[in-house]
């Protein structure tokens, strides 16, 4: 098995703790300080069973009050707030994708962005009906991104996008009145629904829950991923390095966080800069190093090898290093913790959208426009900031791995194909991978996606399963912050291989991929939603047939309820580590673990029990391949 080796989730927390040593020297907060502050966390909140949408309350229900004051009851409340907690995760994903398209319409031959994969822009005009012959590729761009901006407010018609969906799928969404319209209205309707005296039966709420969350995965992370791809190109593998060793100590130390390539992608291009280089040489730094945390790192990671530092809860423990020059932050997921620690050390935190301004960050507003001028300044200014270091505070922990990135399904489908096909070209298919599936060489795959969570024991769920999961020949597409644990432990390097089972490690050694594909962002998920409709359409069986499953075992954020819903709602059975604060009214927990599958062929399992969840998806998995015969 050669010297290969994981790092252990001991070794994370060990590096973690000499960490938070450092910030105790300089009187830093953390979050392993406020848990214990906000913990016992309130049982009205965890059950969904607390009402505050209008102001006779709040409302809470207990055995003694069944009912609100407006008379409603606790099926009616949890149910108002998981559509609520939906829409919040689908509008923010989608205007992510918003804004993607914004950037696309804004691209220019002499501008700061740029179309790099017009094949990929043709690819989709072509699939929209939009006639791409003797057009420029940047007035066909202008159309495409107009197109795709009126999906988020068209008055009629459902999301273009749907009709990638097996048409199963699409004959499912439209007999239960589910298939997404225009992305705003579907989170308008939600919010609607959800206001004083509009919907409380369950039943309603948790469709309109499914409908915002495909008007989001279907609709507005498509456009993000897809445009994005646009862009900055479609991904393919490459090779990076991951975790907190990453950050070099001789060097001028950038880290970008947050969610949309278009501001990271400026700054790698510019710390990249000769110019900038020498600038960096100039206070002393060897050079500059660009690391990232949560998905604006996998955005930079997957196109351009940038390494990824850490994931959500590693994102104090980037500055908690002291050789943090600046921080620059997008949209998502950011701590406003970041305010206050960074004035313990040296470090800039730079906010950079109008969406997520926070106290104690230096504000520099990046669009389109302004894009190449504001990355300048900010490499320029973390390279002055090199000489405010306290050397007495800097400890990098000497912990990477190595691995491949970069899976999209275009990827995916070229390197699998190409294993037995060598004329493979674009036009390739996901046969192998369904031959290996249905010869048993590899029993299923799993999508692991989503977030960490102080809840569970922070990368574990993640690494545990992977780890229990690849063993039992069962293949990994990860994306989110679960890709960044796993590429961290060192199950995104090819010599991972060694921990599976029989059948998937030949697999892997025939293909020369690792057993954890990484396949990008959360708004990448789209990827994963295209990857099961080819896999259907190419096989002939229901997206739910196939064995494959979906699981978020540390979520934490709006955006993965939305993920949640728009996976099951394809097709797709879902597993959670954290309940959705849906404990409190059977009715509604009854609808999301087994009344919705008579409408999309899937449903959620929810099992804290990190053990039980993988043996209750490689069930799944089993159940699926002997319905099948296989
Ligand atoms: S960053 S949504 S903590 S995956 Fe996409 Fe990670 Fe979850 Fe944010």
């Amino acid at each position: 098995m050669g010297d290969f080796k994981l790092t252990s989730i001991e070794e994370f927390e060990a590096a973690t703790a000499k960490l938070l040593e450092t910030g105790a020297k300089v009187g830093a907060d953390s979050w392993q300080l406020r848990v214990k502050n906000q913990t016992p966390h309130c049982k009205f909140g965890e059950q969904g069973v607390c009402c505050r949408i209008c102001s006779m309350g709040p409302c809470r229900i207990t055995p003694k009050a069944p009912r609100g004051i407006c008379g409603c009851d606790v099926h009616g409340i949890v149910g108002r707030n998981y559509l609520k907690f939906t829409a919040g995760g689908a509008a923010t994903h989608s205007d992510h994708g918003r804004e993607i398209c914004h950037t696309l319409y804004l691209s220019a031959e002499d501008g700061n962005y740029h179309v790099k994969d017009p094949d990929k822009l043709k690819k989709i005009a072509k699939e929209w009906g939009v006639e791409t012959e003797g057009k420029d590729i940047y007035d066909l761009a202008h159309e495409m991104a107009e197109l795709a901006l009126l999906e988020y407010g068209k008055p009629f018609g459902n999301q273009r996008w749907l009709k990638r969906a097996p048409e199963h799928t699409q004959e499912l969404w439209e007999r239960e009145n589910i298939a997404p319209r225009a992305i705003d209205r579907e989170v308008a309707s939600s919010l609607h629904m959800t206001h004083m005296g509009c919907s409380s039966k369950p039943e309603a709420l948790i469709r309109q829950s499914l409908r915002a969350g495909l008007a989001d995965g279907w609709g507005g992370s498509m456009c993000g991923t897809e445009f994005s791809d646009v862009l900055f190109g479609t991904p393919k593998p490459i090779d990076t390095e991951a975790n907190l060793g990453v950050m070099n100590a001789e060097n001028v130390n950038i880290v970008v966080h947050g969610h949309d390539p278009s501001l990271s992608e400026m700054i790698c291009e510019y710390a990249d800069d000769p110019e900038m280089i020498a600038y960096a040489k100039s206070f002393g730094a060897k050079g500059i190093t660009v690391s990232g945390v949560c998905c604006t790192s996998n955005e930079v990671a997957m196109r351009r090898g940038i390494p990824m530092a850490g994931n959500f809860l590693q994102q104090e423990n980037v500055v908690l290093t002291g050789a943090c020059e600046a921080i620059v932050v997008d949209v998502q997921c950011i701590f406003p913790a970041l305010g206050p620690l960074s004035k313990c050390f040296h470090t800039k935190f730079i906010t950079t959208s109008p969406i997520a301004q926070m106290p104690d960050s230096e504000f520099i507003e990046f669009h389109a426009e302004n894009a190449g001028e504001n990355a300048k300044a900010i490499v320029k200014m973390a390279c002055e900031n090199f000489v405010n270091r306290r050397q007495d505070l800097v400890y990098i922990p000497d912990m990477k791995q190595k691995a491949t990135v970069g899976y999209s399904v275009e990827a995916i489908v070229k390197t699998l194909d190409g294993v037995t096909n060598s004329q493979v070209d674009e036009t390739g298919t996901t046969k192998p991978l369904l031959e290996c599936i249905t010869s048993g060489v590899i029993r299923g795959a799993v999508a692991m996606v989503g977030c960490n969570n102080p809840k569970v024991r922070p990368d574990y769920a993640h690494v545990e399963l992977m780890k229990k999961l690849i063993a039992n020949d069962i293949i990994i597409i990860a994306s989110g912050c679960s890709a960044q644990a796993a590429a961290r432990a060192g199950l995104m390097s090819k010599e991972a291989k060694d921990l599976c089972g029989a059948g998937l490690k030949r697999v892997c050694e025939l293909a020369d991929i690792p057993p954890v594909l990484h396949m990008g962002s959360c708004v990448d998920i789209s990827r994963m939603l295209v990857l099961a409709a080819t896999l259907s359409k190419e096989s002939g069986l229901p997206i739910s047939a196939l064995p494959v499953v979906g699981c978020a075992p540390e979520w934490m954020s709006e955006k993965a309820v939305s993920i949640g819903n728009y996976v099951v709602a394809t097709g797709i059975d879902t597993f959670l580590g954290v309940d959705p604060y849906v404990s409190g009214s059977t009715e509604v927990a009854d609808l999301l673990t087994n009344g919705i599958r008579n409408w999309v062929e899937a449903a959620y399992t929810v099992e804290k029990d990190i053990d039980k969840l993988g043996d209750a998806m490689i069930a799944r998995i089993e159940e699926k391949r002997a319905a099948l015969g296989i």
